[in-house]
């Protein structure tokens, strides 16, 4: 069984409820326990210019990490998300593997962990909320070495449920 980091992130329509159908999936999807961070309200990185709802959550499962981006990829669409859409449009649900176990992973269709999830506050802070004692599996960096070298974004954790 590997534990597998997945961040979150919603920035077109009912990002909440796009937030909440996810959650749903993955904890079904998970085979034990399914932890997951506050909700977050954070600035777009990139050229988007609307705000996204971003979370992490942890799960448990048996798949293989190229199978799961598949099931991921069928959930985006499945909700909304054009398959072809440009790298930085709207999306409604995003679903990214940040982590599995400690696997490094650098293959041309999936690289592992996540090739910019260092740059990404939005992930890096949902991520020490929920793994205080982050180290990146590749670099061993400390998760607040991480946070302190990533550029700033306006960030805010809120308190909406999931
Ligand atoms: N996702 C992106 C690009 N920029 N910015 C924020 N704040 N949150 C995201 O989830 C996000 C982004 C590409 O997936
Ligand atoms: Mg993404
Ligand atoms: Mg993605």
């Amino acid at each position: 069984m590997a534990t597998v980091v997945v961040a979150l992130g919603s920035n077109v329509g009912d990002r909440h409820r796009h937030l909440k159908d996810a959650k749903i999936f993955l904890a079904d999807l998970s085979e034990d326990e399914f932890r997951a961070s506050s909700i977050y309200l954070t600035e777009p990185v990139g050229p988007s210019k609307r705000n996204f709802f971003n979370a992490v959550v942890e799960i448990e499962t048996v798949m293989k990490p190229l199978p799961l981006v598949r099931t991921f990829k069928q959930f985006e669409q499945e909700h909304g998300r054009a398959p072809e859409a440009p790298r930085w449009s709207a999306r409604t649900i995003d679903l990214d593997i940040i982590a599995y176990d400690h696997l490094v992973i650098h293959e041309d269709t999936l690289i592992i962990p996540h090739p910019e999830y260092r740059e990404r506050l939005f992930v890096l802070e949902p991520l020490r909320e929920l793994q205080p004692g982050w180290k990146d599996p590749e670099t061993g960096q400390s998760i607040e070495e991480l946070i302190e070298q990533a550029p700033e974004i306006a960030i805010k954790k809120t308190k909406l449920d999931w």
